[in-house]
Order: structure tokens, then C-alpha cells, then sequence
């Protein structure tokens, strides 16, 4: 039996969350052992030795990382496909998700370390601005025609892409930083519409935002 630990205001929560929906599997979240803060309990770091979410449960096996999850679902579940049909395709979508990982996320940290304007490092703000444009711009670059990142339905790169983009909506408003929308123009903005319009990946970026939304409101009041 396979169960997914995490919270959807993560955003690689709900990359799996996402992926598995629009491959029609079945995930429900579950408390991870060790309780919802307990991702560092010994338990857990059982199952996923970094401690972060989500973690996959397979029979007490862990599996950490949200893009491998998306693979592992591939294999057990292999004919309710949500990547391309063709190797460059599937090549291009899994390689959005690696930049987003490597090239995108990174930057969102700094941004959310500078909320308040009273304290804020402008250059650092600047700065992070700048290589999120930049991961964009690799982005861009990497999708074909679309709507989606690749093709004409949402795959893994939508789903990685997808979240991030809604958590990087949430936080440049929530600071009201003055950063362009980086989706806003060009093939970016093709896509944030198409996702959007999707029913599958919109409804997961909404439960997703609310959750995170939440968790920002608890960050300005000093909690966490
Ligand atoms: N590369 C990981 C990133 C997972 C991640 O950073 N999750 C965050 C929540 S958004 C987390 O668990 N943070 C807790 C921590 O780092 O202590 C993945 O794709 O699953």
C-alpha cells in the first residue's frame, strides 16, 4: 500500500499531488509518523533520511524527493500516463522540473527572508529577482509549442512549474517587492493560462494557495 506524507502548502506536495490526479491515481495525504511537525522525527527520517515533503510510504519503504515520486508512480501505475508519448518530449517536461528545481526555487528563500520592508536587503531582493528571470528564461526555452510545457496536455514539468509559479505569485505579493510577473508575457503567460484553465491542475494550485497562504499569513504574525 503506498501513502503520501506531506502537507499541500508545500509546493512538492502538491507537484505529486497533481501528477498523480491527472494520472488518475488515487493519493491521499496522510499524517506523517511523528505527527504533521514531524518530519524530523526519527520516524520519519526512517523513511526520508533529508526530512522534507512529501515522502512516499510503500510498505514502510520511504521515497523522498517530489520529481522521483512522479517516476515511481510512472512505474507502478505505467498505462494511466501523464507525460508526452515521445523520449524528447518526456526528456523536455522532466527537464523543466529539474530547473525548476536547481535553477527556479532556490531564489524564492531569499525573497521570503526580505518580507518586511523595514529589514530588507534590496540588493539581495534584486538579486533574487534577477536569477528567477533568468531560470524563466531557460524555461521558456526548453517548452515547445504547448499550451502546456510540452504539448497539448499538463505533464511533470506543469506540475513542478505550476506550484512554484503560484508560490512565487503568492510571496512577490505578499512583499510587495515591485517584481514583474514572470509569467505575465510570451509563451510563459500561453502557459500559466493553459494551466490555469486546466480543471485538474487549477484546483490543485487553489487548495494548494489557500494552504499557503495561510502559512504566509502565519509568517508576517511572527509564528511558525
Ligand atoms: N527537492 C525536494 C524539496 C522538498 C522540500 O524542500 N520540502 C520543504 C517544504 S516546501 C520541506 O520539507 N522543508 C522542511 C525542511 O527543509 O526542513 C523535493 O522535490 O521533494
Amino acid at each position: 500500500m503506498i501513502k503520501l506524507y506531506g502537507a499541500i502548502a508545500s509546493p512538492y506536495v502538491a507537484r505529486v499531488l497533481m501528477y498523480a490526479k491527472l494520472k488518475g491515481v488515487d493519493l491521499p495525504l496522510t499524517e506523517p509518523p511523528g505527527g504533521m511537525a514531524g518530519i524530523k522525527s526519527p520516524e520519519y527520517l526512517k523513511l526520508n533520511p533529508m526530512g522534507k515533503m512529501p515522502t512516499l510510504d510503500v510498505d514502510g519503504q520511504g521515497i523522498g524527493e517530489s520529481s522521483i515520486i512522479c517516476d515511481y508512480l510512472d512505474d507502478i501505475y505505467p498505462k494511466q500516463s501523464a507525460m508526452p508519448a515521445d523520449p524528447l518530449g518526456r526528456a523536455r517536461s522532466r527537464l523543466v522540473a529539474r530547473i525548476v528545481d536547481l535553477y527556479l526555487a532556490q531564489h524564492i528563500g531569499p525573497l521570503f527572508r526580505h518580507m518586511s520592508p523595514a529589514k530588507r536587503d534590496q540588493a539581495a531582493v534584486d538579486a533574487a529577482a534577477a536569477e528567477m528571470a533568468k531560470a524563466y528564461g531557460y524555461i521558456e526555452q526548453v517548452m515547445d509549442s504547448g499550451p502546456f510545457c510540452v504539448g497539448k496536455s499538463p505533464t511533470l514539468g506543469d506540475c513542478a512549474l505550476g506550484t512554484t509559479t503560484s508560490v512565487i505569485h503568492q510571496v512577490v505579493a505578499a512583499g510587495n517587492f515591485g517584481i514583474a510577473d514572470p509569467v505575465a508575457s510570451g509563451r510563459l503567460a500561453t502557459w500559466w493560462k493553459a494551466v490555469q484553465g486546466h480543471e485538474i491542475c487549477a484546483s490543485v494550485i487553489k487548495e494548494h494557495s489557500t494552504a499557503f497562504g495561510g502559512f504566509l499569513k502565519m509568517m508576517a504574525g511572527g509564528g511558525r
